[in-house]
């Protein structure tokens, strides 16, 4: 296994990573150094904690590089001094006093400055800001020690990066030990049993906080009777992986069930307005702090998918969610109420009813009720993850409320970690769409509560089971420390850390890594459900194709296909009304067929197959054209990896892991391409203009 001796991959952090900072001098006053006392106050005991994380990395990387590390003034000729503005690195260092005057005060509880002058200088207001300055200097590698630069400051755009597993305690008999998982088994639980390894855990903290994850709820939101415990007599495992993460800067949340008052307490009744429901969560909040000060908060899906909620109460979602947070106020926590609310049991006659409509039905009309510390979190779609989806109209609707946004790193759809798919692409895209007014998807997350990434991590040896799926993780975490980075340069920076030298600017490693990855998600998207009408996966585990799987079931994920066309119309004109659901100009874009864009076309419209797209190619020509394309596209993507040879970080076992999965892609791709050809061949009865066999059968050749 490559890069690290206990039988897990590094990810981006192998110590080769470290050795442009590693060689060198640094400079972290400690603890008996220069300005110490002032430093402890202004950093707190978690935060001192944090200062020693930072001098244990160092030290580790100068241990194995050859560098020094210095904690007792005077600096002397460093080349890289960290330290926090309130203390300062002593006297002696140049540039330090401009540095300070400019920056102190300015950066935050995460941000930091960097410049470079004889010695390169990260300063910050507070010890998460020298972590995060730190994993800055590790990306730059020997960048940071090259020509002089004048002060760069760096605050996260989100306040909070959350990563949520879903994770169970117990093995639920349909959805297993991680729900929706593809690496493994669970990082914390096994069969009912708390398994965290503790130095596992810190690894795992670490690999988080250095892409700029600062938040992890450890538990499924669908809360079972065992996981619900989490909460009352299980909390101390909570409090163990608190303890393995905070030194990383990571708070931790937990997912529980609305009906706790019933299920684990003694109530008879989980009512939010109930003045005992209100106790019972005030005592179990006050419980949980005792054991975790700083706990994050709780994340709660109510009223979906079997989930309890205040429904059954006659309640709203703002009375539940207040309630909540009425609980967790006094120590600082916040709630995070998934806006995932549909009927599940939803009749497919009924053309009335629509999903994609169902979160702003519930959730905009309550605009303005939810306390400050309810944060809303929305699915980025208005469906469920599909690999293409329009943002939720929710997310422009409700100016009133802290909001934030939920993506999937965990690849239900997107081909569950045995298919290459790059995330930071479409997440970019989304974080980035924007409407009247000078409003984004990132600005509403940023102002609000935040992204939240469903966590694809898991007890496999390179944490994500397909190697090349550590990336998404990775661009999750550095996007939402900044959405306007380049998921393609995010990409390279990954491969860089993860593969170092081996993957040089000009070396072939990098150059295959990114003609496989750059364009993955749009190659997924090519060989599976076309135009952005989603679904059209094999009911129950979401693999592979099926495509009238779900077209007669209650869960209200419908494509229409007959015989002259196919797609939802959610128009105004004719369709569910799902397109009024958006402010201009997207409202009246997705309402008109020529306006709309190709790939989101069968998401808003039903069209007949010969409807002609803005690419000038008919809806029936397009889905065979895309779905040969696709494959080759996965064909050349296995011949660019097959001609690498292992070497260096890219180990033997992690390239036959990327091999095994790559002939995985290559025959779900072929799947995919005969089974969707032939149902739209079937349908239409319009053949191929290229005259290819639709249906990817093996004709027997009869003689003449
Ligand atoms: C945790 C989808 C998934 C479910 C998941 C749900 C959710 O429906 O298939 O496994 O449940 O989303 O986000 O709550």
């Amino acid at each position: 296994m490559t890069g690290d001796a206990r039988g897990w991959h590094a990810g981006w952090l192998p110590s080769q990573a470290w050795r442009a900072i590693g060689t060198r001098r640094v400079f972290l006053p400690g603890p008996s150094g220069a300005g110490a006392a002032v430093a402890a106050e202004a950093a707190g005991a978690a935060g001192a904690d944090l200062v020693e994380t930072v001098a244990a990395e160092i030290a580790a990387a100068v241990r194995t590089h050859g560098g020094r590390l210095d904690r007792t003034g005077p600096a002397g000729p460093a080349d890289l001094v960290l330290a926090l503005a309130a203390a300062g690195p002593g006297d002696g260092v140049a540039g330090w006093d401009d540095l300070r005057t400019e920056v102190a005060g300015t950066l935050g509880a995460e941000g930091f400055a960097i410049t470079r002058r004889a010695a390169t200088l990260v300063c910050a207001d507070a010890p998460a800001g020298l972590l995060h300055g730190l994993f800055h200097v590790l990306r730059a590698g020997d960048a940071a020690f090259g020509a002089p630069f004048g002060v760069r400051r760096h605050r996260p755009a989100m306040r909070r990066r959350m990563v949520d597993h879903w994770d169970n305690v117990d093995v639920h008999p349909v959805m297993g030990q991680v729900e929706r998982g593809y690496a493994g088994g669970s990082l914390f639980w096994t069969a009912g049993a708390f398994t965290a390894d503790p130095a596992r855990i810190r690894a795992y903290a670490r690999l988080l906080a250095a892409c700029g994850v600062n938040a992890v709820a450890v538990n499924n939101v669908n809360v079972h009777p065992t996981e619900a415990r989490l909460l009352t007599d299980r909390i101390g495992e909570v409090a163990a992986i608190a303890g393995w993460m905070r030194p990383y800067g990571i708070r931790v949340h937990l997912s529980v069930s609305f009906a706790a008052p019933r299920t684990v307490g003694a109530l008879h009744t989980a009512d939010p307005c109930d003045p005992a429901v209100r106790a019972w969560w005030a005592a179990a909040a006050r419980d949980v702090y005792a054991a975790i000060p700083d706990f994050g908060g709780f994340v709660v899906k109510a009223d979906s998918e079997g989930q309890p909620g205040p429904f059954g109460y006659g309640r709203d979602h703002a009375d539940g969610a207040n309630m909540l947070a009425d609980a967790l106020a006094p120590h600082g926590g916040v709630v995070h109420w998934r806006a995932f609310v549909y009927n599940h049991h939803q009749d497919w006659r009924d053309r009335g009813t629509d999903r994609a409509k169902a979160a702003h039905q519930h959730f905009a009309p309550l605009d303005g009720r939810f306390r400050d510390t309810v944060i809303v979190q929305v699915k980025h779609g208005p469906v469920d993850f599909q690999t293409r989806e329009p943002v939720s109209p929710v997310i422009a609707a409700m100016p009133g409320t802290r909001l934030a946004v939920e993506v999937q790193a965990t690849q239900e759809y997107t081909g569950q970690q045995r298919h290459v798919c790059y995330l930071g692409t479409p997440w970019s895209e989304t974080l980035g769409f924007g409407w009247a007014g000078g409003q984004t998807v990132a600005s509403v997350a940023a102002a609000g509560g935040g992204l939240v990434a469903v966590a694809n991590t898991g007890a496999d040896a390179f944490w994500t089971g397909h190697p090349l799926a550590q990336a998404n993780l990775y661009a999750y975490g550095r996007l939402a420390w900044d959405p306007a980075l380049d998921p393609c340069a995010v990409l390279d920076e990954w491969i860089t850390l993860t593969f170092g030298a081996a993957a040089g600017p000009d070396a072939e490693p990098r150059r295959t890594l990114h003609a496989i990855m750059d364009d993955s998600w749009r190659g997924y998207e090519r060989y599976t459900a076309p135009l952005g009408v989603g679904f059209m996966v094999r009911p129950g585990h979401h693999y592979g194709p099926d495509v009238d799987g779900y077209e007669y079931t209650g869960w209200g994920t419908y494509h229409f296909a007959d015989r002259d066309g196919v797609g939802v119309d959610r128009t105004r004109a004719t369709g569910t009304g799902f397109t009024g659901q958006y402010p201009q100009p997207w409202s009246r874009i997705y309402e008109s067929p020529d306006e709309c864009p190709d790939e989101l076309l069968l998401f808003f419209h039903h069209v007949p197959y010969g409807h002609v797209l803005r690419s000038g190619t008919t809806v029936i020509q397009h889905i065979y054209d895309s779905h040969f394309a696709g494959v080759e596209q996965v064909e050349r993507m296995r011949e660019r990896w097959r001609a690498l040879p292992p070497g260096g970080l890219l180990s033997a076992a992690l390239h036959a892991r990327v091999s095994e999965r790559l002939d995985e892609q290559v025959r779900s791709a072929r799947e995919w391409r005969d089974q969707i050809n032939a149902y739209f061949f079937r349908k239409s009865g319009v053949p191929d203009a290229d005259r290819r066999a639709l249906d990817g059968a093996r004709r027997p050749v009869i003689p003449r």
